[in-house]
């Protein structure tokens, strides 16, 4: 996670010019006549991404100036090297990486008019043009070139490849029935994709800067969830306006980023986690639900009007702290947040309202990758650690810390699958383990395998096959590749040449909510 300074910066152009020139470069005027074109003269982005210090902060400058020096491999990005002097460049990297003077905006006329109609659905087949099971096909994103493939869980091939916006983030989402998936990007762009009839049908820009989107569990609400500006957005199946929420604290004077947004499907309601303000929002989707004064029950304080619950409203949980990064029990009545400085947990009841219990996690729980299973008759939730090698196993009735399971070194992600015994974890936040994945007996608590097929390279984020028989894990490389392995024997059956495959997502295990995989 990063804090963001926003200096205003209230003085000349010549100030980001490099000490190495002579005469000061203009880097507005550069910026007018090189990149504008791509990038929006607002620096909002438009062919070309966003170039605004928010959107850049995972970005190092001297990375962004190689960038600008060399072009970007797979994209429409030109090498200015030979262009620009040294001098030009650093003042133009230095101006993007600088907030605009004005605060960029992007509001609800914005957002309706940047919606892109490709494909008619009322006129494509609601029947899939290839054969196979629909429910065992795996979405993957690949960061490298920016593009996605559909692949056949059974065959374990790829049926189409396509190219995706730039920088997706997060889980792609799905339609209750599997035809359609949604795919967010770090720069806004909302995309509705006809899995059955392989093509793009909409897409729409909700934000500047965007962390994830939700599908409501009966395929009719789209939930964006944006840190620039400070709001959640509603949008319809077809990615049409609903409405848009300007996130703030309960008195309306703090504004918040909005970290993320999970669809709570039993709940029929999206749950939001605020970044800046210590409070969790639940948005209920069910068109049946009453306005009820809530927290009647547990504390009168909530009576007044705007803490109604309503549909499509903002019902308020206040914290003690900041809380981002979510765990959902399978029920969805309770979640688990790391506070801000992530040594600890809290457990927060959705209908109680309020926080149950303090949880001591060290190591900086990555929650959003927990999974859970039966353990002794107990269900267990495990999550890898951001910051620590270890898997921290909780019991979620008592929520003791049923084991740490020490690995090779901290790690991103977590995976398993109901039908099988092992659950499986990367080291991907460690320098020297990032080429190891660990695989652990969720009976017996114990690493029993260590799966390292090429050394140095990053290997991370397992997807099972519908029926647990295969995990694919990702070869994290710009020349990765998908290897295929018995979830089993643990030994690889194939490899799927991939361009830095971040993700994968088996339809059947996402819309099932499965036990074994993150929601
Ligand atoms: Fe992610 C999911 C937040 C950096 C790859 N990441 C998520 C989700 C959140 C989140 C809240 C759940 C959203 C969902 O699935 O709907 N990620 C964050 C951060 O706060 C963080 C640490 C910093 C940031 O700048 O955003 C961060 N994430 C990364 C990366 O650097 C990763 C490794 C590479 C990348 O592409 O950006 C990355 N995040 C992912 C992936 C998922 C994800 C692959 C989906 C996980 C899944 O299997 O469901």
């Amino acid at each position: 996670m990063h804090t963001l300074i926003h200096v205003i910066i209230l003085l000349g152009v010549s100030l980001f010019v490099s000490h190495a020139s002579a005469a000061p470069a203009d880097a507005t005027a550069l910026f007018a006549q090189h990149c504008a074109s791509c990038h929006g003269a607002d620096r909002l982005g438009a062919m070309g991404p966003a170039l605004l210090p928010d959107n850049l902060s995972r970005l190092r400058k001297k990375a962004a100036r190689e960038v600008v020096v060399n072009g970007r491999a797979a994209t429409q990005m030109p090498a200015f090297g030979a262009a620009l002097d040294d001098a030009q460049i650093d003042a133009l990297v230095a101006m993007i990486y600088q907030p605009t003077l004005t605060p960029p905006k992007w509001d609800v006329e914005q957002i309706v008019a940047s919606r892109i109609v490709h494909a008619d659905v009322a006129t494509l087949p609601a029947k899939a043009k290839f054969d196979a099971d629909l429910m065992n096909l795996f979405i993957v994103v690949e960061a490298g070139d920016h593009h996605v493939s559909i692949l056949d869980g059974d065959k374990l091939e790829r049926i189409h490849r396509f190219p995706s916006r730039f920088a997706l983030h997060g889980g792609p989402k799905f339609s209750p029935e599997g035809r359609f998936v949604y795919f967010a990007s770090r720069d806004g762009w909302v995309s509705k994709y006809d899995i059955w009839n392989l093509t793009l049908v909409a897409e729409v820009r909700a934000g500047i800067n965007t962390r994830n989107l939700a599908v409501s569990s009966d395929g009719k609400v789209v939930a964006v969830a944006n840190y620039l500006p400070h709001s959640l957005v509603l949008l319809d199946s077809d990615l049409n306006m609903i409405k848009v929420m300007d996130v703030t604290d309960k008195a309306g004077k703090t504004s918040s980023r909005v970290s993320a947004v999970y669809d709570a499907a039993p709940r029929k309601s999206f749950v939001a986690a605020l970044k800046d303000v210590p409070e969790v929002w639940e948005i209920s989707y069910d068109p049946t639900v009453e306005d009820i004064p809530v927290g009647l029950i547990h504390d009168f304080k909530y009576k007044e009007g705007a803490f109604l619950r309503g549909y499509l409203n903002p019902r308020r949980t206040p914290l003690d702290d900041i809380l981002d990064d979510f765990f959902f029990t399978q029920d969805y009545s309770e979640l688990i947040g790391a506070t801000r400085v992530g040594k600890k947990g809290q457990v927060v009841h959705l209908d109680v309202r309020k926080k149950i219990a303090d949880l001591d996690l060290g190591g900086m729980p990555h929650l959003g990758s927990g999974i859970t299973w039966e353990w002794q008759g107990r269900t267990v939730m495990a999550s890898p650690n951001l910051e620590d090698g270890k898997i921290t196993v909780i019991d979620v009735k008592d929520w003791s810390v049923v084991k740490e399971i020490k690995t090779l070194g901290p790690g991103f992600f977590m995976r398993s699958h109901e039908n099988s015994r092992y659950a499986w974890t990367d080291s991907m936040m460690s320098p020297t383990a990032r080429d190891t994945l660990q695989v652990i007996d969720k009976e017996t608590l114990e690493v029993v395998a260590q799966l390292k097929p090429e050394p140095g390279k990053t290997l991370a984020h397992i997807e099972f096959t519908r029926d647990g028989r295969y995990a694919i894990a990702s070869l994290w490389e710009d020349d990765g590749a998908l290897i295929i392995y018995d979830a089993v024997t643990l030994k690889e059956v194939k490899r799927l040449p991939a361009r830095r495959p971040v993700g994968k997502y088996n339809l059947h295990n996402k819309i099932t909510r499965s036990s074994g995989t993150s929601h």
